[in-house]
């Protein structure tokens, strides 16, 4: 693999770039990096290799289906051109163009999604968030520019610990903002009247993927009237597979194995929230019940390639 392709790929494994967004994109580039700088005219060679590609990037993160659905949709390009005879430098400038297409969709619709994500802030508020997610973040950053006034508590969520990113970050903009050890979720859900979370994957029942933890927090939730619960999540993130894959990731990031010979050691990277515990999605269209999210999702993620 591509030196680049590879450093980002080896960044994703690591969570060093994490988030569904995120690595939405920079999977994405990585895929589109590997295939512009591979050097042979031999159209079956380029198909193979971008499949290998493709499964590659997407066995990084096992719950990541907004890279996986701009995946599909670059690779069905890719079959399309190899059937029309196009030649291989055809084929790697349309995989730039693409990028840059891509890359622009993902920004605008980060954009919009924020806009209504910030609306659900109410002076007084004071709002749970779990993990790290850059569209919850975004959110609350410009709610806080719009002068609203309200307080943030987070979890610091274990083991890999990306709630210190999210404190920092809202720290650094001067959001009001308390982090808590994981475990204190049945004390703080008490002091709160809104969570926003981020988003994974959504299923086609309208159930969707969060960080593990997430749905202790939306049970929690259900069971306190005055606690609305909104996901914030692009369409993209709608996962086609009949069932949300859940990542497990490796044993150490809990505890070294070697230390606890004979305890099995369980480390989830996600659960799943009941669509009917969510109060509504936030999404670049607005704000939607899940039951509207799958239709909108179903009908915008292309049955066809972009390339058509
Ligand atoms: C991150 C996480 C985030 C979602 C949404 O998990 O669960 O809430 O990915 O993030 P991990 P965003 O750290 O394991 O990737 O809103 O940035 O897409």
């Amino acid at each position: 693999m591509n030196k680049k392709s590879s450093k980002i790929c080896k960044d994703i494994k690591s969570l060093k770039i994490q988030g569904a967004h995120r690595v939405a994109r920079e999977g994405f580039k990585a895929f589109i990096i590997e295939m512009t700088s591979f050097k042979n005219s031999n159209q079956k060679t380029f198909q193979k290799h971008a499949k290998t590609t493709a499964y590659i990037i997407t066995n990084l993160r096992a719950t990541s289906p907004m890279l996986d659905n701009y995946l599909e949709d670059a690779l069905d390009s890719i079959n399309y051109l190899i059937k029309k005879k196009k030649p291989i430098h055809v084929i790697q400038n349309y995989l730039n163009i693409r990028l840059e297409e891509v890359l622009d969709e993902l920004k605008n619709n980060r954009n919009k999604l924020v806009v209504f994500g910030s609306d659900l802030v109410e002076n007084g508020d004071i709002i749970l968030t779990h993990c790290h997610s850059t569209s919850v973040i975004n959110s609350l950053i410009l709610a806080k520019k719009q002068g609203k006034k309200f307080k943030v508590y987070n979890t610091e969520s274990r083991p890999k610990y990306q709630g210190h990113d999210t404190a920092k970050e809202l720290a650094h903009i001067k959001i009001d903002i308390t982090m808590s050890v994981d475990s204190n979720i049945g004390n703080i859900i008490e002091k709160v009247n809104k969570i926003f979370i981020g988003a994974d994957a959504v299923d086609k029942n309208g159930n969707l993927a969060n960080k593990i933890g997430s749905k202790t927090i939306a049970e929690l939730a259900k069971n306190r009237k005055k606690v609305s619960i909104y996901s914030f999540t692009e369409l993209y993130k709608y996962d086609k597979r009949k069932k949300i894959e859940i990542e497990q990731r490796d044993p150490k990031e809990v505890a070294d194995p070697k230390e606890f010979k004979g305890v099995k050691i369980l480390n989830p990277a996600f659960d799943i929230i009941q669509h009917s515990y969510l109060n509504g999605i936030v999404t670049e269209i607005g704000l939607l019940t899940p039951k509207q999210f799958v239709q909108k999702a179903q009908n915008k993620i292309r049955l066809k390639p972009s390339i058509i």
